[in-house]
């Protein structure tokens, strides 16, 4: 499998005390995570309305890491110039609710921002077939968009894995983000089937039983555990 090897950490900072965003921010950066995973949602597409605009660009501020937001919105266009406009770095959006895909990947990418494809569980992997072009980064849903704290659908391996093949076979070595459940205990997995971007939520960077650090610490040795899985299968 020639994809990346390096695997990313992105804290999804829906998961954090909301009351106490910067100090939050600072305790990542200091941790060493890579980029921070922000879930933007209007009650509509995904029924949850978790981060505010507002707040994005107060932390976009506070902070030199990467912006990846994952937009869970029916009107993308809007929330791409707008989240544009703060100063990410990366932006998702789900093919369910994008009417015009192509014309969207090609609004993020004009902005100078990364742009990626969001997908929920139970749609097709051929759905980015025709926007290949444009893919900087795919998001795999691997739970249903909208909360933390849910259980793995039972196909999130699966399609990972062929995720990766579906890539690697069209030559698009861009990274796999994998967001929900993105457990201690899913991660080798995970990682072995090929993803290179973990969203940590309630079940890694944030369980309640370690602290920041801690928990990180564990997500690293987690992922060692898959990358060295994915090496004996590469042997
Ligand atoms: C959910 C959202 C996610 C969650 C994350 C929570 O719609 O896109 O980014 O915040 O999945 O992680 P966990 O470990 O609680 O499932
Ligand atoms: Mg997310």
């Amino acid at each position: 499998m020639p994809h990346e090897a390096a695997v990313r950490i992105a804290p999804s900072v829906m998961c954090a005390d909301q009351s106490a965003l910067a100090d939050e921010v600072r305790v990542l950066e200091e941790v060493g995570v890579d980029l921070l995973h922000f879930d933007v949602m209007d009650a509509a597409f995904a029924p949850n309305l978790p981060l505010g605009l507002g707040a994005l660009a107060d932390l976009r501020r506070r902070t030199r890491l990467p912006f990846d937001v994952h937009l869970m919105v029916e009107n993308n266009d809007w929330f791409v110039a707008r989240t544009a406009e703060i100063g990410v770095q990366q932006i998702a959006v789900h093919a369910e609710s994008a009417r015009h895909l192509d014309r969207t990947l090609a609004g993020i990418q004009e902005r100078g921002v990364l742009a990626g494809v969001a997908l929920n569980p139970a749609t097709p992997l051929e759905t980015l077939e025709w926007v290949l072009e444009r893919l900087d980064f795919v998001l795999l849903m691997t739970v249903n968009p909208g909360f933390a704290g849910q259980e793995l659908v039972p196909a999130a391996l699966r399609k990972i894995r062929a995720c990766r093949e579906y890539l690697d076979a069209r030559g698009k070595c861009v990274p796999i983000s994998v967001d929900g459940n993105v457990s201690f205990a899913n991660i080798p997995s995970m990682v072995a089937a090929g993803a290179g971007v973990l969203v940590g939520g309630t079940s890694s960077l944030y369980h309640r039983d370690g602290t920041r650090a801690e928990n990180f610490a564990r997500t690293r040795q987690a992922i060692e555990a898959g990358l060295a899985a994915r090496a004996e299968v590469d042997r």
